[in-house]
């Protein structure tokens, strides 16, 4: 290998001057240069606006920052102006947002000149999936950051690591949390915990997060002991007011609740004989004197014959327009459940007269946990800009929901946190990337991933090495930034190729979501939570028929999508089997078989991730040396993992096809029995 004298001086400042671990995530701060800032008001949220801009000034020194406050009415409450130094917004809010803006442009290198901003979402917002007891459901960087051992009391440690999550979502304009997992417990809503909370809400306050809370609908019966939970029931409606109000007293912005309902098991409406309009309502009016909102979700289906896909539009359209304006309904970006490709829910659009919200995850779950490095922003892209062609073309997901087709009164957008007590939050050091990303779409759902990239990478890693000088600077940008920048956007792509390519969906191994297992399906085990159930392979083909002459969930989709995706031929590849049962022998748009485009996306897949490793080894010298061995201790188990996710699917797959894997292809290394004898769920 060619080290320049360069590459071993960043290497020299990296191991002795500059170690980093991560936790500082995209914020480190180094030298800022001295500056004055005027403003004319005064508040907490302008206190932190200050403090930062001190913080990480990297503008001429000395300069005048000026902050000013003043009606302006084509600025969002959360929108701001910045002109030759001067950030100009309607609330405090705006300013915090400003000066974060201006300092990342500082950062990035960016020019500064006449900045306008407003954020596509009034509510940008993080899900915690944290139960009491401190674990996390579907997390992957070590327990929560909010509770611990159904303990309440609060330490000083808790305060500091709250205070930094809070500055780092209002780094990327995030403004509210969800506190605990949506499979609530009740006990949230003991006057103990809403005593953790309120101090939890004390730190996020100064950097303009509201907080919010996931309830368990069951709560009267389980917490007030009341003999039912019926919605429509006088002493239901009055224990919700009384607990409302209750926790208005402790937490006077509380932002409202989010409701999973009638779902997975969860109680609901539904097993009062009321529907998801109805509780949603009762709650709704319990938080409206106050202001409050709430987000209902869509993610429900039973085991029943009707072809999942289908069922949380069945369910949630004929309620279109039956919920409370303060009711925003919350869609999973497809029809099923966080896939490493799904079509967007088709959800997007067609309830015109309701608020609708996306839900992304950003927590890995099916896709390779905390191990894989996937960058997520490019799956997220892809669903904001499907065109749902619901109020006409160019009418995208981004659009429908963000108020610039339909006049929702309300707006927002979830996603699921990765985030965890890991001393890099994230798990991976890579995690934080998407965390960064579903700040950034947040506030502008039109970025590019690319662009979010670059930023994210400026930010972590060149700020971090904190070496100034241009040429410096050129060096780590085609060396470091260019190849690392590509890897991020093939990343996504690749895990779809060696996990679920061309439509293929829910094949990982039970309940864990992480290596393959396309064989699974025990007698007893509900059909819909089986890969079975999803592939449909046999000796005819492969893939779920979902055209009219199948489950016909292709009709749920607004022209010309309909047909599109009801056509083979005019079908994406990418979701070809996601719609359809395809013979193995069916010819492709390449002229290849059905069966050796699976095998070659299998393959490329494998190939990229092998790839991504050289580009990482290559880095090396511009990387510290723990997050370049965490990053490459990864890479090598992610490329382990997608090994065997080709093997076990090809060669099980294969016992369907009967056809071979075309000789000009790796051979698989794993056999399959010995794959499934060693899946502990195969048992
Ligand atoms: C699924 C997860 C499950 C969640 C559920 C949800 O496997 O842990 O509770 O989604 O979103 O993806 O409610």
């Amino acid at each position: 290998m060619k080290i320049s004298y360069l590459s071993i001086l960043f290497m020299l400042l990296n191991t002795f001057t500059f170690a980093q671990d991560g936790h500082d995530l995209w914020l480190y701060r180094y030298n800022p240069n001295p500056v004055k800032i005027l403003s004319s008001h005064h508040s907490v949220i302008l206190a932190t606006a200050k403090q930062e801009l001190t913080q990480g000034w990297k503008g001429n020194p000395n300069a005048t920052v000026k902050f000013v406050l003043k009606k302006d009415k084509s600025l969002a409450a959360d929108g701001f102006t910045i002109n030759s130094n001067v950030i100009t917004a309607n609330t405090d809010k705006g300013i915090l947002y400003g000066v974060f803006d201006l300092l990342r442009r500082q950062n990035t290198g960016e020019t500064i000149s006449d900045i306008k901003e407003n954020p596509s979402y009034q509510v940008r917002i993080l899900n915690h999936w944290d139960n009491p007891d401190g674990s996390v459901e579907r997390g992957y960087a070590g327990n929560s950051i909010f509770w611990r051992n159904n303990d309440v009391n609060v330490t000083e440690n808790d305060l500091k690591l709250w205070k930094e999550y809070a500055r780092a979502n209002a780094s990327i304009g995030i403004n509210a949390a969800v506190l605990n997992n949506v499979n609530a417990s009740p006990l949230i809503l003991t006057p103990e915990y809403l005593q953790r909370v309120k101090a939890i809400a004390a730190q996020l306050r100064p950097y303009g997060i509201k907080t919010y809370l996931s309830v368990k609908f069951s709560s009267p019966a389980l917490l007030g002991k009341l003999k039912t939970s019926d919605p429509l029931n006088p002493e239901v409606i009055r224990w919700w007011n009384e607990k409302v109000k209750k926790i208005y007293t402790v937490i006077p912005d509380f932002g409202g609740f989010l409701v999973k309902a009638s779902s997975e098991g969860q109680p609901g409406p539904q097993d009062f004989g009321r529907t998801h309009a109805d509780g949603a309502n009762m709650l709704a009016d319990a938080v409206k004197p106050y202001g409050g909102i709430i987000m209902w979700r869509a993610f429900v289906y039973s085991p029943h014959d009707m072809d999942r896909a289908k069922q949380a539009y069945n369910e949630f359209m004929p309620l279109d327009g039956k919920f409370r304006s303060n009711v925003i309904v919350q869609v999973k970006n497809g029809p099923i459940d966080f896939q490493p490709r799904e079509p967007f829910s088709p959800l997007f659009g067609a309830m015109k007269k309701n608020a609708v919200m996306p839900e992304f995850q950003i927590t890995q779950e099916y896709l390779g946990h905390s191990v894989y490095l996937v960058y997520l922003s490019t799956m997220w892209e892809e669903c904001l800009k499907a065109d749902t062609y619901q109020a006409g073309k160019g009418s995208t997901v981004a659009k429908v929901t963000d108020g610039s087709v339909f006049k929702q009164a309300l707006t927002a957008i979830a996603g699921v946190s990765n985030i965890g007590l890991d001393t890099n939050w994230t798990g991976h050091q890579f995690g934080q990337a998407n965390w960064y990303a579903f700040g950034r779409l947040a506030w502008n759902n039109n970025l590019s991933s690319e662009q979010i990239a670059d930023e994210w990478l400026k930010l972590t890693f060149y700020n971090s090495l904190s070496i100034a000088g241009k040429e410096k600077k050129q060096e780590w940008e085609s060396k470091f930034l260019a190849p690392v920048k590509q890897m991020m956007m093939d990343s996504r792509e690749a895990a779809v190729n060696y996990m679920t390519p061309l439509g293929l969906h829910h094949i990982m191994a039970a309940n864990e979501h992480y290596g393959p297992g396309p064989w699974w399906g025990p007698k007893g085990v509900r059909a819909d939570w089986t890969p079975l159930y999803y592939h449909k392979a046999g000796e005819d083909g492969v893939g779920f028929d979902r055209t009219h002459k199948g489950s016909d969930a292709v009709s749920q989709y607004h022209e010309p999508l309909a047909g599109q995706y009801n056509d083979p031929k005019t079908c994406p590849e990418e979701l070809l089997l996601w719609f359809h049962h395809i013979p193995w022998n069916y010819q492709m748009k390449s002229g290849k078989t059905l069966w050796n485009e699976l095998c070659l996306h299998y393959d490329k897949g494998v190939s990229q991730v092998r790839n991504f490793q050289k580009v990482w080894d290559e880095v090396e010298p511009y990387v510290d040396q723990t997050r370049f061995t965490e990053v490459q201790r990864k890479l090598r188990k992610q490329a382990t993992n997608a090994i065997l996710w080709k093997d076990a699917c090809l060669l099980y797959f294969q016992k369907f096809s009967h056809m071979p894997i075309p000789y000009d292809l790796e051979r698989p290394v794993n056999n399959l029995d010995e794959i499934i004898a060693n899946d502990k769920y195969s048992k």
